[in-house]
């Protein structure tokens, strides 16, 4: 089903169900070239969330702060292509939600094993901040944080399965937002752990 959540923000319950399999594949495929690593904190803390990344960009963090480079910090060499199956579905996502021609330069890539979660934060490290942010969640559920504008504004908990697509626009964008610990769970489509895939456009 199709749930606005605010101005700007769409839920697309369901969306990815069907190819779920081919995008994992896709997965295992980006994460033979570029492994996951988990990125230290502002804060001097380590993410617990695993992260990798593929198309022309990915995000890293680093001495430089938080930013998005073109070669992967652990291999040196340029991040794997955003596989086809990425960019289309990526694509069919942002035009479902109302959005035009929607190219992702980044396919950001998040691990959450049982027990990971994701602090509140805002994603601003990219300077076209006029695209949405697509995102896909895989294998297990997770309750996800969406916050507001401030960092003390409430936070509404939704929940996201596998399958699920939220395309995140407009003034919907630059929210607070995070992940709740991922709680132990028996798999789902023999998954142990939750993947969540961000398509961005970048510059
Ligand atoms: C996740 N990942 O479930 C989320 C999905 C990240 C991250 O937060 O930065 O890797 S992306 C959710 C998102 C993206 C952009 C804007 C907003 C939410 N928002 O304004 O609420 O692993
Ligand atoms: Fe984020």
């Amino acid at each position: 089903e199709r749930l606005v959540l605010a101005s700007g923000a769409v839920l697309l319950g369901g969306f990815a169900k069907a190819e779920a399999q081919t995008l994992l594949r896709a997965v295992e495929d980006v994460v033979r070239q570029a492994p996951f690593r988990q990125y230290g904190t502002a804060g001097g803390g380590v993410m617990a969330a695993g992260m990798t990344a593929c198309g022309p960009y990915g995000w890293v963090s680093d001495r430089h702060g938080y930013r998005y480079v073109r070669i992967d910090p652990l291999t040196g060499r340029p991040w794997p292509e955003l596989p086809d199956a990425f960019v289309a579905l990526a694509g069919r996502a942002a035009q479902a939600a109302g959005h035009g021609r929607f190219v992702p330069q980044c396919g950001l890539i998040n691990r959450y094993m049982p027990g990971a979660g994701m602090g509140l934060h805002q994603d601003r490290d990219e300077r076209n901040m006029e695209a949405p942010v697509v995102s896909v969640s895989l294998g297990l559920s997770a309750l996800f944080l969406w916050g507001g504008m401030d960092r003390r504004d409430s936070c509404l908990r939704v929940p996201l399965h596998h399958g699920d697509v939220v395309v995140w626009g407009g003034s919907s964008r630059c929210r607070f937002h995070g992940v709740l610990p991922v709680r132990p769970a028996p798999p789902v489509e023999g998954l142990d752990c939750r993947y969540n895939l961000t398509f961005r456009a970048v510059d």
